[in-house]
């Protein structure tokens, strides 16, 4: 071992194990399993007995990288907890990068992501942690180290998420990657005809529940505009926003959600999502190719303008589960009163159906009586024009954290207009967040103030190479 992985692993585990005993074995809070054989596997405690695995578990295993070589990760078998974030039991993958562990991916859930490959790394450090309810069959991990940095066979082509298409099918006017990648260096299509705001299923509107917090699970894909915004390290899900697909390529969401992730290659877009940790008939997945927010450079964003505009690296395929929404313009203001719907995967507090898209209907309010929701200072512009105010039903319900971005959306003439995306949507306190309080105030951004600069930078990022 030379000096310098052996440092790099000092620093990496605080105690190291001996190589002696079996890896299923090794799982306490201190010790790091460590691996120099070039293919191995690796399975959660009780796994090969069948038995699940068990509770407040902090186990680690270190795998050596050769140098000029790299470390392909199959998850053969998963079975844990699924949580929006992976807060419950997760697998963590870290490196070591200028002296600092970096986490380069978060799984739980029973979803297995596509093979992956560290490189660039001399090691690989996996962590497994478990809480203190459920417990799941665990995990098979295996890995091999190789000498080329793809993940694919010779006649095939490598998808940006790590599955394998023949290369028969780059360019060839279908998305057969999840991601749409095999068709990302193509000569430039038409963009598909489509009518804005129309809905192939149509969502249910006939009651008036008052119960995101609390609200109605949707019927799938009777939003099809509704884009959930994720982080690109964690799988299955990593929602961390909601976003409304104004054009096959283009998404609007808030600024201060991009705020807290400014890069592009941090965030992944889904359309047609219904339920975050099961893959979906209409699910689309894309990547990022830029983000751009109103009035800021990320991370800043405008508190009163919270909007950014963030383009595809590949436009979504039209569906009936998939269609862009029309945005609002000043010719149809919003009348006080209006019944309009907000949707999203935000948190509902134990109110059910965490981890599925759900529907509120709202009443637009005047931005003065508006003030128990925006009550903090720089926050509020009650003259202009950048905000609107929304009120649920009352008695706990609203939108709540994970909301923001989301699309605020109003029928007008049989087709659905976007109105506003969700800015504040709960009041911060000493006890944290707190949202449905009240009436269930929220604030939107709203599209109708800033359709000219919505427009501008769609031209400005088309004409870029
Ligand atoms: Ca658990
Ligand atoms: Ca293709
Ligand atoms: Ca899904």
């Amino acid at each position: 071992m030379n000096f310098h992985i052996f440092a790099a692993l000092i620093l990496f585990n605080s105690y190291l194990s001996n190589c002696s005993p079996a890896p299923d074995s090794i799982c306490n809070k201190k010790a790091s399993y460590i691996f120099t054989e070039p293919t191995g596997n690796i399975y959660s405690p009780g796994y090969l007995s069948n038995s699940s695995y068990p509770e407040d578990l902090d186990c680690k295993w270190t795998i050596l990288v050769p140098t000029s070589e790299y470390l392909r990760i199959k998850i053969v078998d998963l079975d844990l907890d699924e949580a929006i974030s992976c807060e419950g039991d997760s697998l963590t993958f870290n490196v070591l990068s200028n002296n600092e562990r970096v986490t380069v991916k978060r799984i739980c859930g029973t979803q297995k992501p596509h093979d992956f490959l560290i490189s660039g790394f001399p090691l690989l450090s996996i962590e497994f942690i478990s809480d203190y309810i459920f417990s799941g069959r665990g995990f098979h991990i295996s890995w091999s180290t190789q000498k080329k940095v793809n993940l694919c066979k010779p006649n095939e082509f490598q998808c940006s998420l790590g599955n394998c298409v023949p290369l028969s099918t780059i360019c060839n006017g279908k998305f057969d990657c999840d991601d749409g990648s095999d068709e990302l260096k193509c000569p430039k299509k038409t963009t598909a005809e489509y009518t804005c705001g129309n809905t192939k299923i149509n969502p249910d509107t006939s009651g008036y529940t008052f119960r995101i917090l609390g609200g109605d699970p949707v019927i799938p894909g009777s939003w099809p505009w509704q884009a959930d915004l994720q982080l690109s390290i964690m799988w299955p899900s990593g929602h961390f926003c909601g976003g409304a697909l104004i054009h096959p390529q283009y998404v609007l969401t808030a600024g201060h959600c991009i705020a807290a992730y400014p890069k592009p290659e941090l965030v992944r877009v889904v359309l047609g999502n219904h339920n975050s940790f099961k893959k979906d008939n209409f699910e689309q997945i894309r990547l990022v190719d830029s983000i751009v927010t109103y009035n800021a450079t990320p991370p800043a964003f405008d508190f009163i303008n919270d909007i950014s505009l963030i383009k595809l690296k590949v436009p979504i395929s039209i569906s009936d589960g998939v269609n862009p929404v029309c945005l609002a313009d000043s010719l149809k203001p919003l009348k006080t009163g209006t019944k309009c719907y907000v949707t999203g995967w935000g948190s509902t507090h134990g109110t059910g159906n965490s981890g599925i898209l759900k529907q509120l209907p709202v009443e637009i309010v005047d931005l003065k009586e508006c003030a128990d929701a925006i009550n903090e200072a720089g926050e509020v512009d009650l003259e202009g024009k950048g905000q609107v105010c929304v009120r649920a039903g009352g008695g706990g319900t609203g939108v709540c954290s994970g909301d923001s971005g989301g699309p605020l959306v109003c029928q007008v003439d049989n087709q659905w207009y976007l109105y506003g995306v969700a800015s504040k949507v709960t009041r911060g306190t000493i006890l944290g967040p707190i949202c449905g309080e009240g009436k269930g105030n929220a604030v939107y951004a709203t599209v109708a103030s800033k359709l000219s600069w919505i427009r501008d930078v769609m031209k400005q990022l088309d004409q870029m190479p």
